[in-house]
């Protein structure tokens, strides 16, 4: 074996002999160290450096216990996580999770995605991530809320403005961060807006920002279309999931001229050939926390799909619910139907397989970490609102979030080139990131 794929290899056992188990983290820092070989022979100095080494063990780890008491009287006892993973180009940033799912592992799969990803956005953002166990659904917001106040209790001596700020993801979205800012600024005695991000507009929150990971996709796609001389009028497009990323790509699309003719949730997939009836799918998931049949029984041509979501024939395909649902099977029957295009809205939805059968096909495949950046972008951005004490427009916020995924898709697109990978997104993504990480570290020297 080659020295520099030895050494890559070498980096690759000891992540998994040093975090066993953890086999999403373990495919997350993968996937990456697969894209290093040529860029690590271009920069020995990253070599001598430890740059791959130091990137892939987090800086610092927290995992803590969160008990609070239902409505029942009952005391529940939850886990929290937060994996400050990078603060090498600014205060660690990443959303917090609550699902049952959660583990240290998925923690640290987020966080690693997270590092590239900021780094992609050219704004000044490490990387972390964070999150509980804890199931919001089928819970009562004054339960919501005293488990969020509960989490706080231990997670502010590990966050600030400055060191590491939190935002949502997963089961967390503007009620959660309420809960979680209210008592930070209770235990602390400060209105530190730049704590978290995901405010609510009148209390420091950037507006699109809830909207932003969903716009922020479809820009990418129109993008990535247009560069082959295609757009997405007219197109079929089919997104799994029926979350805030979900809904707002489904939005951004409509009004980009294409139709979404399928969701889901974790109980399964709705097919609305007439396009996704938006206003009654934000009543459904929203509003009612609902389940996606109650869509499919509300309208006359909505029906519930069997089989997998991925079988509906579509032109684009965006995954934006949770890691690994698209598997080599899935792959096979969009690249059956006529798919060009798979952007991920979630991170790392598509499992390894499944992008070796779209790449082997000639789809386009566009990860996360550049698909998805939106949502952390306009976050960086609300910093900046925070930072300075203003307040911008939508329209504003919304011009600066389509400049920064133009932005993306063109350091992807020039990096898969400048590296003999024309059309590589995954590649480009990867190498782009790792760039700018590495020359900070070794300008920051071993620390
Ligand atoms: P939400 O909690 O708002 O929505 C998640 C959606 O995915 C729900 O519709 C949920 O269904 C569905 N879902 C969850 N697990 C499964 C499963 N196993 N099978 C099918 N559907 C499932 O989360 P977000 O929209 O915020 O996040 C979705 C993805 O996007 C995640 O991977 C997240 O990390 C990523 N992401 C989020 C960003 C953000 O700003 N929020 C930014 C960048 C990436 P149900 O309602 O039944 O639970
Ligand atoms: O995965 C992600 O990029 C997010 N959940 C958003 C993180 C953030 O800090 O806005």
């Amino acid at each position: 074996m080659p020295e520099l794929e030895q050494r890559l290899q070498d980096v690759y056992d000891e992540v998994t002999s040093r975090n066993r188990g953890d086999d999403v983290f373990h495919q997350a820092v993968l996937e990456v160290l697969e894209s290093l070989g040529p860029v690590l022979e271009r920069h020995p100095e990253y070599v001598d450096a430890g740059v791959v080494r130091r990137l892939v063990e987090p800086e610092r780890q927290v995992v803590f216990r969160v008990p609070w008491v239902d409505d029942d009287g009952r005391v529940r006892v939850n886990r929290g996580f937060r994996v400050e993973f990078s603060s090498t180009l600014g205060p660690y940033k990443g959303g917090l999770r609550f699902h049952p799912s959660v583990d240290v592992a998925t923690v640290k799969f987020l966080g690693f995605e997270q590092v590239l990803k900021n780094a992609l956005t050219g704004l000044s953002i490490g990387g972390g991530k964070g999150g509980s166990d804890f199931d919001p659904k089928g819970r009562s917001d004054a339960e919501v809320m005293r488990f969020c106040q509960s989490f706080m209790t231990e997670l502010y001596r590990h966050v600030g403005e400055h060191t590491d700020v939190p935002a949502g993801d997963q089961g967390v979205s503007t009620r959660e961060i309420g809960y979680l800012f209210g008592q930070y600024k209770r235990i602390t005695n400060r209105f530190e807006a730049g704590v978290l991000t995901g405010k609510g507009p009148a209390w420091g929150g950037s507006r699109i920002r809830t909207e932003a990971t969903g716009y922020g996709l479809a820009f990418f796609v129109r993008d990535v279309l247009e560069a082959h001389d295609s757009s997405l009028d007219g197109k079929r497009v089919v997104v799994s999931g029926s979350g805030n990323v979900a809904i707002h790509a489904i939005e951004k699309v409509h009004q980009l001229g294409g139709t979404v003719v399928a969701c889901s949730d974790s109980s399964g997939f709705v097919v609305d050939e007439d396009g996704i009836d938006l206003e009654l799918l934000k009543q459904v998931k929203l509003e009612r926390r609902g389940r996606i049949a109650e869509y499919a029984e509300q309208r006359d041509r909505a029906a519930m799909g069997s089989g997998s979501i991925w079988e509906v024939p579509c032109d684009v395909a965006l995954p934006c619910a949770t890691q690994n649902e698209l598997d080599d099977k899935g792959a096979a029957s969009l690249v059956e139907n006529g798919c060009t295009v798979v952007a991920e809205g979630a991170n790392m939805p598509t499992t390894p397989e499944a992008v070796d059968v779209l790449r082997e096909a000639g789809v386009t495949f566009v990860p996360g970490k550049a698909a998805n950046a939106g949502g952390v972008a306009t976050s960086a951005l609300e910093m900046q609102q925070n930072a300075s004490r203003e307040s911008w427009t939508a329209d504003d916020v919304e011009r600066r979030l389509e400049t920064v995924m133009r932005d993306i898709h063109t350091a992807c697109v020039t990096t898969a080139e400048e590296y003999g990978a024309p059309g590589d997104y995954a590649l480009g993504a990867n190498i782009a990131g790792f760039t700018r990480v590495a020359d900070a570290m070794l300008a920051q020297g071993v620390v």
